[in-house]
């Protein structure tokens, strides 16, 4: 039998929701397994199982037609759609081999030792101050002295990236009040992308030219390779300065889990991880329908979108114990924050490398992380992204 699809009303891209998502989770997982909201027109599914259900059949649930509110084949899209996040098989199977080696695990490995190094000088910089913004000081810090570099990208203009990526994570909801904001700076943040995207602008030895060398080789064309050398500026800054953001903050919510971490490398993946569970960086992205369907006994429509709630998976008590303890000692093995099936993060290995280099050097030296006043939200159509994270810390003597 078919059922009839519960309708609600409310909008995932309204400041109310973005400002507390969490607020809003429980009526989205508890309203039924698959469900229809009437502010954007979308179907939407928010319990582990239908989000991993959705994003692991991408035959039916597309990418090709965009992966946020827009259709592709009704509407133009926001910018030149990317080869990867924006692709089906076969396109995607080739772009994705070819990123995939040029991130591959020996190339991180040969990266982790300077890695660490600069992990453990930004540590001793911040030391010389009893607090510090854990957004300002430290989230956009790391990964801005260490991602560039290995992208390779000129010097000139790198405070760009930061901008250009919240465009970018803005773009896959509707041209909101919070898209058009952010758009004010978006012509030169993204001129500055073209240029540096160029292989003439990229040094001899960094992931970007290793692009162009595919192509050389011949397995894209020289024109994918920008493209795809875009892929890194847009999906490599924003996503890992939140993802150690909300990292630090679930801290400062949970103080005690500090001192439950050590320095090596299980317990700082093991918590990161959790940190990716308990408060998503990437909250939602969408699919579109290629075809009629059914999530459980309730039909879906060919041309519809429909949008996964990450984050609101990971906390699914169906799924998990306790799910909105922070718990460094949880295996958070299964959770969505980096996505599931063909399309998860590309970049996973070298986010998880940037979170084990800079935790152990913070908790070798630093013996309690605790709120020094209140965090401040930055408002982002698909991102859990925060302005302020205001920390004060007690060093171990090490
Ligand atoms: C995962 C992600 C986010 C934003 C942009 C892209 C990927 C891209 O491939 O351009």
């Amino acid at each position: 039998m078919m059922s009839e699809i519960p309708r609600i009303a409310v909008d995932p891209f309204s400041e109310a929701f973005l400002s507390d998502p969490y607020a809003y989770h429980a009526e989205l997982r508890d309203v039924g397994p698959v469900f229809w909201l009437e502010a954007i027109g979308a179907y939407g599914v928010a319990r582990h199982d239908e989000v991993t259900q959705v994003l692991g059949n991408h035959d039916i649930f597309v990418s090709s037609r965009g992966v946020g509110l827009a259709d592709f084949s009704r509407e133009k899209p926001f910018r030149p759609p990317s080869l990867l996040l924006e692709a089906d098989p076969p396109l995607h199977t080739r772009t994705r081999d070819l990123m995939n080696r040029i991130v591959a695990l020996p190339v991180l490995r040969s990266l982790e030792p300077l890695w660490r190094e600069k992990a453990k000088v930004l540590v001793d910089e911040l030391l010389e101050h009893d607090g510090f913004d854990a957004v300002v000081d430290l989230a956009e810090e790391f990964p801005m002295r260490i991602f560039p570099d290995a992208v390779g990208l000129m010097e000139e203009g790198r405070e760009h990236l930061l901008t250009y990526a919240s465009i970018v994570f803005n773009a896959f909801g509707p041209r909101n009040k919070i898209f058009e904001d952010g758009m004010a700076d978006a012509e030169e943040a993204t001129a500055w992308v073209a240029e540096a995207c160029k292989r003439e602008n990229l040094k001899s030895d960094g992931w970007g030219e290793a692009v162009y060398q595919s192509a050389d080789r011949g397995d894209c064309s020289h024109d994918e390779a920008e493209r795809l050398v875009r892929s890194f500026l847009s999906a490599g800054v924003d996503t890992t300065v939140n993802g150690i953001s909300n990292l630090l903050y679930a801290f400062t919510q949970f103080p005690d889990e500090w001192q439950k971490m050590d320095t090596s490398t299980s317990a700082t993946r093991r918590a990161f991880n959790e940190g990716l569970r308990w408060r998503s960086t990437v909250q939602t992205f969408f699919r579109t329908v290629a075809e009629d369907t059914r999530i459980g006994d309730v039909d879906i429509k060919e041309g519809a979108k429909i949008i996964t709630f990450l984050a609101t998976a990971n906390r699914d008590e169906r799924r998990w114990d306790d799910p909105h303890t922070f718990d460094v000692t949880r295996n958070a093995a299964g959770h969505v924050g980096f996505g599931h099936g063909i399309h998860a993060c590309l970049g996973q290995m070298v986010a998880r490398m940037e979170a084990d280099a800079l935790l152990s050097a913070m908790r070798e030296k630093i013996a309690r992380i605790e709120a020094d006043g209140p965090a401040v939200p930055r408002l982002n159509n698909t991102l859990c992204s925060m302005a302020s994270v205001p920390v004060k810390i007690q060093k171990t003597g090490n």
